[in-house]
């Protein structure tokens, strides 16, 4: 049964009563539509990031997950509250069913001095161990040794939490995947290993990737257990993550699981994936959505009502509207911020002479008068010239 997580349970607490006995996965009912509203909250509030990045207000880069909504959503609502997970660009979703909130995460992308990172970080590079989501790193695949020393503390502590790290199709060929997965492996720690096949890394098709025929195989190697998925299937990727967890909490170490998705978008809003072969984007979209393709269960298999989907809907865009006017009258970072709670204060150690100054450097470090070429009294000679000019 799927434990409700920060966040999530207030907002998603969905008011239905039960129509029938279908109940895929386990799921209840409130549970089935909780799935869909992390579903359509994510993409809305893509939507509302790809509108304000249009109007220059996200000041980054912008990362979508158009199409993998359900990998996301439905991978990270098999984990507990106490649980934590490792996201990465694509993982909007997974981050909100962990607790993170709209408001935050538009803050972010606009750079805003009350943002997680005050500003310093320009998408959703940002944790919070409390809500149980690891702030990610860029470099690929390092973070599943970072998160399998997580799961090893877990371990240690005799604690019956699990981890979850993502990585892509892309982040499988770094030595970090490898290493990381390894150890995690031989030390049996509770960690489930997300591998999200979208079919590029940037612009590298899978195919140039790896020469296995799936990743789920690379399982084999490292003496786990893998499963794959269809990842657009929100409830197929909930119940294959599920099991994984469960075989990590039950103390029987790490799992590979393969979501098979598809990422319709560019790497990010600024390619324009001239490198996709025509034709490709719009067939997933027309025939694999993950939206369409949950919201048509609901209504025929599972017998949920219109007025039960657009009250999602409604409720949803409610929410993301006000998030961005709260997030719109967000204070622009204070510049002296930049420096609050990256360095140490008081400075543990002294500045190093090239931070001191240019002149004081030049002059003291770089041509001691000693060396003959250079008076720092008259400025004579080439180097006192070039420390002149650098002023
Ligand atoms: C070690 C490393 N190499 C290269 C990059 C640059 N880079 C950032 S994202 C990316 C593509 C990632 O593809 P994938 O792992 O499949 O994830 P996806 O973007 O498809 O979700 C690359 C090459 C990086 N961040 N780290
Ligand atoms: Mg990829």
């Amino acid at each position: 049964m799927a434990t409700r997580v920060t966040g999530g349970a207030k907002r998603g607490a969905a008011r239905t009563t039960p129509r029938n006995d279908v109940h895929p996965a386990g799921l209840t009912r409130a549970q089935l539509l909780e799935l869909y509203y992390w579903m359509r909250l994510t993409r809305t509030l893509e939507e509302r990031l790809v509108a304000l990045y249009r109007q220059t207000k996200v000041v980054g880069g912008l990362f979508r997950s158009l199409g993998q909504e359900a990998d996301a959503v439905g991978s990270a609502f098999a984990l507990r509250r106490e649980d934590v997970l490792s996201p990465l660009i694509r993982n909007l979703g997974s981050m909100l069913v962990k607790g993170a909130t709209p408001v935050e995460i538009l803050r972010q992308y606009m750079a805003k001095g009350d943002s997680p990172t005050r500003g310093r970080e320009l998408n959703i590079h940002f944790g919070d161990t409390e809500r149980g989501f690891i702030g990610q790193i860029s470099p690929l695949g390092d973070m599943v040794p970072v998160m399998a020393g997580v799961t090893l503390t877990f371990k240690m502590r005799g604690e019956a939490r699990v981890g979850l790290v993502y990585v892509g199709d892309g982040a499988t060929s770094t030595g970090a995947f490898h290493e990381g997965i390894n150890f995690a492996a031989v030390q049996r720690c509770p960690l489930v290993v997300v591998i999200e096949n979208n079919g590029y890394a940037y612009s590298t098709p899978t195919r140039k990737q790896t020469l296995a025929q799936q990743f789920v195989d690379k399982a084999i190697g490292y003496g786990v257990p893998g499963e794959q998925a269809d990842g657009n299937d929100v409830i197929a990727t909930y119940e294959v993550t599920k099991r994984a967890v469960d075989r990590a909490r039950a103390g029987e170490g790490v799992s590979i699981v393969e979501l098979m998705s598809y990422r319709r978008k560019g790497h990010a809003e600024h390619d324009n994936q001239s490198y996709v072969p025509p034709g490709e984007i719009d067939k997933w979209a027309r025939e694999n959505d993950p939206i369409d393709r949950y919201v048509a269960r609901l209504r025929s298999e599972l017998s949920f009502g219109e007025a039960e989907l657009t009250e999602i809907d409604a409720r949803v865009r409610h929410e993301v509207d006000e998030a961005t006017e709260i997030a719109e009258q967000s204070p622009a970072p204070e510049p002296l911020d930049a420096l609050v709670g990256v360095y140490a204060e008081p400075a543990a150690e002294v500045p190093l002479w090239y931070r001191r100054g240019k002149r004081s450097a030049v002059e003291t470090n770089e041509r001691p008068e000693g060396w003959g070429t250079f008076s720092s009294a008259n400025g004579s000679g080439k180097a006192g010239q070039v420390a002149r000019e650098n002023d």
